[in-house]
């Protein structure tokens, strides 16, 4: 990974926020209607259901992972925040100050796409200290979905370092907090040292629409990289 890029990446950008389409990608294919964000509280799969993937969300600390499963998942979901203790407040330097509870194991939720395809979305720990978890968790995933915070690119280095020695497409979205320095889409790529073919959205992890597209984004791309490597 280019670690030394993102520290250089210049604040406040030209371009603002990427566009989520990807190439190729119309307006139509992006039509609210298409993708109708499921209401909380469908406990059984709906009938039409023919694919299931297993989805990682990653990012560091404080990104967004638990809030963007929590947004989009039809289910209640499972999630095993731990007060943060001061044994960790030494290490676990990110979140800002209003940040007191950590996931230790995982946060689980589960999204149905168009009806057919279920998502069964599992967010690691942002803490490199537990990437022995985050393997086990990797087990039998299609994909992951790289949460970014543009206060702070370099946080998410491990996180991608990580997905690339797993050799686990993934898309990367950059959640937007309030006063987040605006890089265009270029900046972020080169600091981030993304693939051209890695897509790179931006989503507000409390939005449900914003966080289903960004999560489309990634199985477009999935579906994508199953086709050409057929
Ligand atoms: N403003 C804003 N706050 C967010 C967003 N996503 C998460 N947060 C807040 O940031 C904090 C950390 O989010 P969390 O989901 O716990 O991060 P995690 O450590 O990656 O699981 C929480 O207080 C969230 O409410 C966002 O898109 N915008
Ligand atoms: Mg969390």
């Amino acid at each position: 990974m280019a670690s030394k890029a993102a520290s250089e990446a210049p604040a406040g950008g030209a371009a603002g926020a990427p566009d989520p389409r990807l190439p190729g990608e119309t307006a139509a294919d992006r039509a609210p209607e298409r993708y109708p964000v499921a209401e909380p509280g469908g406990k059984y799969l709906a009938p039409g259901v023919a694919g299931a993937a297993k989805i990682l969300v990653v990012g560091p600390l404080g990104v967004g992972k638990t809030t963007l499963i929590g947004t989009v998942s039809e289910i209640r979901p499972l999630s095993t925040e731990a007060l943060m203790t001061r044994a960790g407040a030494r290490v676990d330097t990110r979140g800002g100050r209003t940040k007191t509870t950590t996931t230790v194991a995982l946060d689980f939720g589960r999204i149905t796409l168009d009806g057919d395809l279920v998502l069964y979305l599992f967010g690691t720990p942002g803490q490199q200290r537990f990437l022995p978890a985050w393997r086990d968790l990797a087990k039998g995933a299609l994909g992951a979905l790289a949460l970014v915070d543009t206060r702070d690119p370099a946080a998410s280095f491990d996180a991608l370092g990580n997905l690339e020695d797993l050799d686990l497409p993934f898309a990367v979205a950059v959640n937007a907090f309030p006063g987040s320095p605006v890089h265009s889409e270029d900046d972020l790529r080169v600091a981030l040292d993304l693939l051209p073919s890695t897509p790179l959205v931006s989503c507000d992890a409390r939005d449900a629409r914003s966080s289903v597209l960004a999560l489309i984004a990634l199985v477009r791309h999935l579906v994508h990289a199953a086709t050409e490597s057929s």
